[in-house]
């Protein structure tokens, strides 16, 4: 959920307590990287976007299906990271503190969710199981994908005879169903079909119900799958983009426009998406650089020309906790030999081979409670992290060894210290035998010849 690029797309969302591979990044900060380069035709394409309802509840309503008439509250420290509609019905919501929940909603059940494998798996499933719909599918946090149906659109107009009979499932931004005109539309409406099977298929395949947005881009398909939840889909016809824009209580509910973004154009004045829409494009070049400004003033305005960019492997595997203090360097090696022992068994069972760890802190400060992330990194031997990917026992405690060292490159312990926050992170993943022909140095792991990196208040999993 981290990035640069002229903070365009910085992170939206601090999440409270989660790992940070890039397959479980909230949506918008996992660098869906909206309004990014136009491809041809963008303008006409259909964009679905997926999001599932309250994933981590279903994913345990799932495994015990005795909790699926419970109120339910999924619980990482004293935070309800999300609940059942159940709960929500109670007037328990995503991000309350277990003590608001459970006065709002005595009888919440509470199931611990610090253990995220059973999550990745069924949000891995659910990328797969679009992916055999359909190839152009890209991952946007851990419940979140978007498809570029544009093809088979095409297809199955072409296969359709001319025809003023189009139909639109679900619902339709702003209109009646029954009053929108499909056969103005004809490609949203087919996409509004294919959109209902593919949850069909989600839903009697893995059991899992979601909401979907068709629109003809990422930007705003995004907005309007959320319209009615859950379990429920809505098109976006072009003729309400500028309702859908006006809608926005402020810019930050702009997908890709993050807070350090937020903050930049506050200082120029705006407020609203439409002091954004309405703002000089020069004196915003002056600000953010031509191509930002452009893109920004393009998202303000409903235009995302971004590719559906297909998701591979992720190109990191991180852990990490968040706590209100840890100051002894006791409690610093255990809780990353805690992180690094479930990361190992990750990395094998991923398969790859990483070639570089990385540790970084999170430092309280009275000034800054949420003060910068600082990493330091080093880069692992071709024998280590052989081991790593083949679930050798004993590289557990050189890998411990070596981020306690990268630790006290950040940290004089001598001196106290207060951290809020421990991610340990593999990095720079390779093949197996790709990894074989490089050559990672055993002295620089040993010795932790390291690189560092900044971000502010993130954990981009980026090698510097
Ligand atoms: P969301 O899609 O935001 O929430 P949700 O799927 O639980 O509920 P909704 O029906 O409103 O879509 O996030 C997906 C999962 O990510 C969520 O189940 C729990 C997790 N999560 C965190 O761990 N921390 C957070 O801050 C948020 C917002 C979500
Ligand atoms: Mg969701």
């Amino acid at each position: 959920m981290e990035n640069s690029d002229e903070d365009v797309d910085e992170d939206e969302t601090e999440w409270k307590n989660s790992c940070t591979d890039e397959e479980v990044l909230p949506a918008a900060a996992a660098g869906a990287n909206f309004g990014k380069e136009a491809g041809p035709a963008a303008s006409h394409r259909v964009i679905l976007h997926f999001d599932l309802d309250c994933f981590y509840a279903q994913v345990e309503m799932i495994r015990n299906p005795a909790l699926r008439n419970m109120p339910l509250g999924i619980q990482q420290k004293y935070i309800i990271v999300t609940c059942n509609y159940v709960a929500r019905e109670h007037g328990v919501t995503k991000l309350m503190s277990v003590t608001d929940a459970k006065e709002k909603c005595p009888l919440l059940v509470l199931v611990k969710g610090e253990d995220l494998t059973h999550y990745r798996e069924m949000s891995y499933k659910v990328t797969d199981l679009l992916m055999s719909y359909c190839p152009l599918v890209e991952r946007l946090g851990i419940d979140e994908n978007f498809v570029d149906i544009t093809e088979m659109v095409e297809r199955r107009l072409a296969q359709t005879p001319v025809s003023d009979n189009y139909s639109f499932e679900g619902h339709v931004y702003n209109h009646n169903n029954a009053d929108a005109n499909p056969n103005g539309y004809p490609s949203l409406a087919i996409g509004s079909h294919i959109a209902t099977e593919l949850r069909a298929a989600i839903n009697s395949k893995l059991g899992l119900t979601g909401c979907a947005g068709i629109a003809t881009n990422k930007l705003l398909a995004k907005l309007v799958s959320g319209t009615f939840k859950p379990n429920q889909q809505t098109t976006l016809l072009p003729e309400n983009i500028r309702d859908i824009m006006g809608c926005l209580s402020g810019l930050r509910k702009v997908p890709g426009v993050g807070h350090q973004t937020q903050k930049r154009l506050q200082a120029l004045g705006l407020v609203s998406v439409q002091d954004l829409q309405l703002f000089p494009l020069a004196t915003l070049v002056r600000e953010f650089g031509g191509p930002s400004a452009q893109r920004l003033q393009n998202l303000a305005l409903g235009i995302d020309e971004s590719p559906v960019t297909t998701t591979g492997a992720p190109q990191s595997l991180s852990d990490e906790d968040s706590f209100k203090k840890i100051s002894s360097t006791k409690e610093v090696l255990q809780k990353i030999n805690d992180l690094l022992s479930s990361l190992v068994e990750r990395m094998h069972k991923d398969g790859r081979q990483p070639q570089t760890l990385r540790l970084t802190i999170r430092k309280f400060t009275v000034t800054n409670k949420w003060s910068s992330r600082e990493s330091r990194q080093c880069p692992i031997p071709n024998h280590i992290g052989q081991k790593i990917s083949s679930g050798s026992s004993d590289v557990l405690a050189q890998l411990v060894t070596t981020a306690m060292k990268l630790f006290h490159k950040m940290v004089d312990s001598k001196a106290g210290f207060h951290l809020t926050l421990i991610n340990v992170c593999f990095t720079n993943l390779q093949s197996r035998v790709a990894a074989a022909g490089s050559k990672g140095s055993i002295t620089s792991f040993l010795t932790c010849n390291t690189s560092s990196k900044r971000t502010q208040g993130s954990s981009q999993d980026q090698v510097v």
